[in-house]
């Protein structure tokens, strides 16, 4: 997933019809060792996209409410604040894939 904003802004949070958690989270290697971390939020300058995948920043479902099918697609709704406080949600959907192994 690649975000883009015209303005400064932080995804802050993020929730879906299909999972009880979403965490934002950041992958990283340290000494060969994959791991992963939920992130406070995820700042985005303003016209820097910023991409969302395997091996960097992803967003971890927890909890899930339903099997996640092929073919089928879950809501997200992401939520962002920018330096003003003001918060927007920005709707996503996101269809199911199998992980393509590199
Ligand atoms: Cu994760």
């Amino acid at each position: 997933m690649r975000m883009a904003s015209k303005k400064d802004t932080k995804l802050i949070s993020a929730n879906s019809d299909a999972a009880g958690v979403v965490e934002v989270h950041e992958m990283t290697m340290e000494k060969d060792i994959m791991r992963m971390r939920a992130v406070d939020g995820l700042q985005l300058a303003a016209g820097k996209p910023l991409e969302l995948k395997a091996g960097g920043y992803h967003l971890m479902m927890m909890d899930l409410k339903k099997q996640l099918k092929v073919g089928f697609e879950v809501q997200i709704s992401l939520v962002f604040q920018n330096a003003n406080g003001e918060r927007e949600t920005v709707y996503v959907h996101a269809p199911v894939a199998l992980n393509k192994p590199k």
